[in-house]
């Protein structure tokens, strides 16, 4: 599997408003597919008056600027003509301060008023959330409400036990439309408010008690459907809701890739590893899929991050070749720009695609204007497909690799040798073996290998006698033994 993270609003405008849709999508659905891109996390696409649609007025209704249940239906239908899987991203820990339920709620009308959590004379109404030190509790009319990520966005009171129904509810109605599956928003945090204490608390038990209940009415009805978790939080905390979720994101490591390319430290980069992909590195079997990716929508991107391309190639190279699923955050093919602020102001990583080299035209979406990436600086689709060294041609060369060999998938890793600037590892099942060797350092080193077990490199390597010369920032891949 490899997926793609696809912000709908910035991919392909079918209708001349500016704004990308479902129609637009379908159009482009063969530019995935040309990249082998075979599953799409579609980020929110349900009724909300926010951009980025993690505020939902209904559950069970689409963005009508994305288009309507027919051209979704007509969009997943393309999709699996062509094995491409769509998970719908399933925000469910709070709605829209403007949703028909919230509204009621603040009238007092039953069952929605206890659908959500009120202040009580317990409540230190000044209390902070943990990152960020945002307020988490918000006054309207003469009522504190507590919504964790934001005045616009009030929690959900899952201790209420209507609202599970009311959730299987949902799951149904976006599965019976044709989803694939769904990623899970938020996972660590439909249980973070302790009632008793008045005091936010993460309950992780509570959370997969719930999760657990969830994912049983979710294979009811679809056997095969995708699951995946957002645990963002340190690796013990991510441990405990190991075996629940079949993928779960693994922030650690994309933290991991960036942090050890930052440093051309390769010896941190095994160390680190070894602890955030535990399982792939031990006999026994892997119970969550390790959902690896380097950049989402909350983060800053990629080639803003790591401040050069031969970089940013270079951790892209790492993505798709180590176990695990590879996600890539759409644009991250283009090599395109964006720094964010800070993560409650995410528009700065989610610009518009840019189809032509003009960065105008037909498709163009337009719903805002370019900061990082402007037209002519080469990160059109149209420019970079001309150009064979582009991020465009290398990723898709990496793909095909990876999808020559999808074993790799659920493979394990052995550290070979290590250095500061190398790392020579395999990557193994049963019946197949590879050794790849990543090169940290920006310049090239030597290494001593025959031309004929060489399967891939990144960067064009030089073959004399039994030595090989990799440049820097680059991946070898050779034959390995069993
Ligand atoms: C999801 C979506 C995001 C969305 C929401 C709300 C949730 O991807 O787009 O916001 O529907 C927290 C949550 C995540 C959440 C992000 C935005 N993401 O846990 O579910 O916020 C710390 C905390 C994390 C926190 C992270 C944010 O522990 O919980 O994520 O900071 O930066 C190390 C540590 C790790 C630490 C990191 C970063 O890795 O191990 O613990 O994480 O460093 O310091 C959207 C909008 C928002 C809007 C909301 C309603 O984007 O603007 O308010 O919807």
């Amino acid at each position: 599997m490899i997926f793609y993270e696809l912000y709908l609003r910035s991919f392909y405008d079918s209708n001349g408003d500016g704004i990308g849709d479902f129609k637009g999508l379908e159009k482009k659905l063969d530019y995935l597919q040309n990249i082998g891109i075979d599953s799409i996390w579609l980020l929110p696409i349900m009724k909300s008056p926010a951009f980025h649609g993690y505020t939902i007025t209904d559950f069970y209704k689409t963005n009508s600027l994305y288009g309507n249940i027919d051209e979704l239906k007509q969009l997943l239908n393309e999709a699996h003509k062509r094995n491409i899987k769509i998970v719908l991203d399933l925000p469910i820990n709070h709605v829209s301060v403007s949703s028909e339920w919230f509204q009621k709620a603040l009238n007092d009308e039953k069952p929605y008023k206890n659908w959500f959590i009120w202040s009580n004379n317990k409540t230190n109404t000044d209390e902070r959330r943990h990152w960020g030190n945002d307020k988490i509790w918000h006054k309207i009319n003469d009522k504190y409400f507590y919504g964790l990520f934001g005045p616009g966005s009030p929690d959900l009171n899952f201790e209420n036990k209507e609202l599970w129904d009311e959730i299987k509810k949902i799951l149904k109605h976006w599965l019976n439309i044709g989803f694939d599956g769904f990623r899970l928003d938020a996972a660590k945090h439909i249980f973070d408010y302790d009632k008793k204490n008045m005091k936010f608390k993460y309950q992780h038990d509570k959370n997969i008690n719930f999760w657990i209940e969830m994912l049983e009415y979710i294979k009811s009805i679809k056997k095969d459907a995708i699951i995946i978790s957002e645990v963002w939080d340190e690796k013990e905390i991510v441990k405990k809701y190991d075996g629940i979720f079949e993928i779960g994101f693994n922030f650690p490591l994309s933290y991991i890739i960036k942090d050890s390319i930052k440093l051309n430290d390769a010896e941190k980069f095994v160390k680190d590893l070894k602890e955030v992909m535990p399982a792939y590195f031990k006999k026994k079997s892997i119970k969550t899929k390790s959902g690896n990716f380097l950049t989402n929508h909350d983060m800053t991107r990629l080639r803003s991050e790591l401040k050069s391309i031969k970089k940013s190639n270079f951790a892209l190279n790492i993505l798709l070749t180590l176990p695990g699923i590879p996600f890539i955050y759409y644009g991250e093919e283009l090599s395109m720009r964006g720094k964010l602020k800070n993560v409650n102001f995410t528009e700065d990583g989610e610009e518009p695609i840019q189809w032509s080299e003009i960065g105008f035209g037909p498709g163009q979406t337009e719903w805002k204007g370019y900061k990082f990436n402007t037209p002519y600086s080469k990160i059109s689709v149209e420019e970079q497909h001309k150009n064979p060294k582009s991020t465009l041609n290398r990723v898709k060369k990496l793909i095909k690799f990876r999808k020559e060999n999808s074993w790799i998938e659920n493979s394990k890793i052995n550290i070979l040798e290590n250095d500061k600037n190398m790392v020579k590892l395999s990557i193994n099942n049963e019946i197949n073996s590879i050794i790849i060797h990543y090169n940290f350092k920006s310049s090239k080193t030597k290494i001593n290998i025959n031309e004929d077990k060489i399967l891939y490199y990144s960067d064009n390597v030089k073959c004399t006698e039994n030595k090989t010369e990799i440049p820097g920032y680059s991946i070898l891949i050779t034959k390995g033994d069993l």
